[in-house]
């Protein structure tokens, strides 16, 4: 994984779309260019049982065809049964020594929050973390309170090199200041799939890079 695959970090699952079919939700993401995306199917209404795998492996698909990294969100399972690219779990997921275990070279991303967090990812060989949420976000129901860019600022400090995603409210307004504290990208939700041009919103973002 480079440190480039994270400038547009497209997360969705179907409870995040709405009014739309999710598969052309997350094509028309990848047309337009985002670096990675995250399969990360819950919510009341999630899917399950073959559901969730057809979904999961509709989205694998996709992202194949588009050359663009895709990781399963929390599970495991998933992730080895579909060969996914990678995997990323936060702190309340399996333990990271064992999701290194289970997964081999795969990618592994980590949800970090404090200089604590960020050593254990490290020990184990996180390949990347995830920070936030910076801002207010809808599109997480038991999200913590939003963070800003201290602790992000804090992480780039220690850790020149490391690859760093910022997530949390992230829209076209605010990214930038994101990227200045040190993030080598976005993850986002609501940004995509609530833009009514996904074409266009895509294209801003990724204008933040260019130079
Ligand atoms: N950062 C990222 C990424 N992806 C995520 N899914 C999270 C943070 C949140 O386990 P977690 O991870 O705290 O909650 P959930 O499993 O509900 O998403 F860095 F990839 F942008
Ligand atoms: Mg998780």
């Amino acid at each position: 994984m480079k440190c480039r695959d994270l400038q547009l970090y497209f997360i969705m699952g179907t409870t995040n779309v709405k009014n739309r079919q999710p598969l052309e939700v997350l094509e028309a993401a990848l047309q337009a260019g985002i670096t990675m995306f995250q399969f990360r199917e819950k919510g009341l209404d999630a899917l399950s049982d073959e559901h969730y795998e057809h979904f999961a492996r509709q989205c694998q698909k996709l992202c194949q065809q588009y050359d663009v990294p895709f990781i399963v969100n929390d599970d495991i399972e998933l992730a080895l049964k579909l060969d996914a690219d990678g995997i990323h779990i936060g702190q309340d997921d399996l333990h990271i020594s064992l999701v290194r275990q289970k997964i081999g070279q795969k990618i592994l991303g980590v949800s970090v929050h404090s200089e604590a967090e960020l050593q254990v990812a490290l020990q184990y060989g996180a390949d990347y973390v995830g920070i936030g949420p910076i801002y207010a976000t809808t599109s997480k129901k038991d999200a913590k309170p939003p963070c800003g860019t201290e602790f992000l600022q804090q992480a780039r400090k220690l850790y020149p090199q490391l690859p760093i995603v910022a997530i949390g409210g992230i829209d076209l307004h605010n990214a930038y200041a994101v990227l200045q504290a040190g993030a080598n990208g976005v993850a986002v939700i609501s940004a995509i799939c609530e833009s009514m041009d996904i074409n266009k919103t895509v294209a801003i973002f990724k204008a933040l890079y260019a130079a």
